[in-house]
């Protein structure tokens, strides 16, 4: 049996036009600067987002600790939502990387707002660390996938910048959150100093993410990928990919929000206990009565692959490379365990 993996929107398989993109690319040496399809990427990418330039790297994780790196010093403290993919799930990259700490901030929907960020910025002092950066994640994966206003965007980086620290937006699923709120993703990023993008998300892209910002944030970001060591050589293949991804992607997240909902609609009528934020997108959190691993494997044995969120919360994710006969399967599925 085929299973249905709504694990998450990284699991899509490039597209034939991506492969027949990724087979006609022409290539360089990226670290020579040589490779005309990333500096396409590049160029593209940075203007969709509305900055002067971009960076293609290799993931989303690479993108954002680059991105603190280039912000911040060791010692420097972050603003963070304490659900934050840069905090929850990059193997304490930061700390190991950057030096720079976190203050975790809390708040709904994976947000916190500008009073909570002014209570938590200590004024300057011997003993407090230099608060430098807010990082703020659009959508929010680990809530649900929510979207994040843009008035709540602008004010809790307007109050950021009054006082002396940068905003970096995780943008992994920017477009999702652009179609849900029916903005674009220029206008999203607009009140970030910088800003991240997952080609390989919901775009639908094998492999890559950019980072984007002013020209001298993406000269110095770009010495930092070299010591990380994402200096790619012929990646124009990968980028080539990535090209069709913005052009074919935006148009298939509307479906897959789509497919969301019905999946959503569907499960609420059948009993199960939806976790829904207030502008959700492609994702679907449940709370299980049972323990999430026992619920996860009775899903994969009768074909349904979920993701694991919490002691009693999964999370399922739509995405291109699932059409409506799949959702429909899902839900018959979901429907012989109803609780
Ligand atoms: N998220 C993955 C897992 O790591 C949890 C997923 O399946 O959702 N920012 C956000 C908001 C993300 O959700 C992710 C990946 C990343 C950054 C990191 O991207 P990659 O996996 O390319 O390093």
């Amino acid at each position: 049996m085929i299973d249905i993996d709504l694990r998450s929107d990284t699991v899509t398989k490039p597209s034939p036009a991506m492969r027949q993109a990724m087979a006609q690319a022409e290539v360089g040496d990226d670290v020579y600067g040589e490779d005309p399809t990333v500096q396409q990427l590049e160029t593209t990418a940075a203007m969709l987002l509305g900055k002067e330039a971009s960076l293609f790297v290799p993931s989303g994780t690479m993108a954002n600790q680059i991105a603190i790196l280039t912000h911040t010093h060791r010692g420097d403290e972050i603003f963070i939502h304490r659900d934050s993919h840069a905090y929850y799930y990059e193997a304490g990259a930061a700390a190991m990387w950057s030096g720079a700490t976190f203050n975790l901030l809390t708040g709904p929907d994976g947000y916190f707002s500008a009073e909570d960020l002014a209570e938590a910025v200590r004024p300057a002092n011997i003993h407090h660390p230099r608060p430098q950066l807010v990082l703020l994640e659009n959508t929010h994966n680990r809530a649900g996938g929510a979207a994040i206003s843009l008035d709540r965007i602008l004010s809790v980086s307007q109050c950021a910048h009054q006082l002396g620290l940068r905003v970096h937006i995780d943008g992994a699923r920017l477009y999702n959150a652009s179609i849900a709120l029916n903005q674009p993703v220029a206008l999203l990023a607009g009140p970030a100093d910088s800003v991240s993008l997952c080609l390989s998300k919901g775009l639908g892209a094998p492999v890559g993410s950019i980072l984007a910002g002013t020209r001298s944030f993406v000269e110095q970001a770009r010495r930092y990928r070299k010591s990380l060591g994402g200096g790619m050589r012929q990646a124009g293949i990968l980028a080539a990919a990535g090209l069709v991804a913005l052009e074919e992607g935006p148009a298939l997240i509307v479906e897959d929000h789509r497919r969301a909902r019905k999946l959503k609609v569907a499960l609420e009528a059948m009993g199960f206990d939806l976790v829904v934020p207030e502008i959700p997108t492609n994702m679907l959190f449940i709370r299980t009565a049972v323990p999430a691993e026992d619920q996860i494997l009775q899903l994969k044995r009768l074909g349904v692959l979920a993701t694991q969120m919490g002691s009693q919360l999964i999370r399922l994710v739509t995405h291109r490379d699932l059409n409506e006969a799949a959702i429909e399967r899902a839900i018959t599925i979901f429907g012989s365990i109803a609780p």
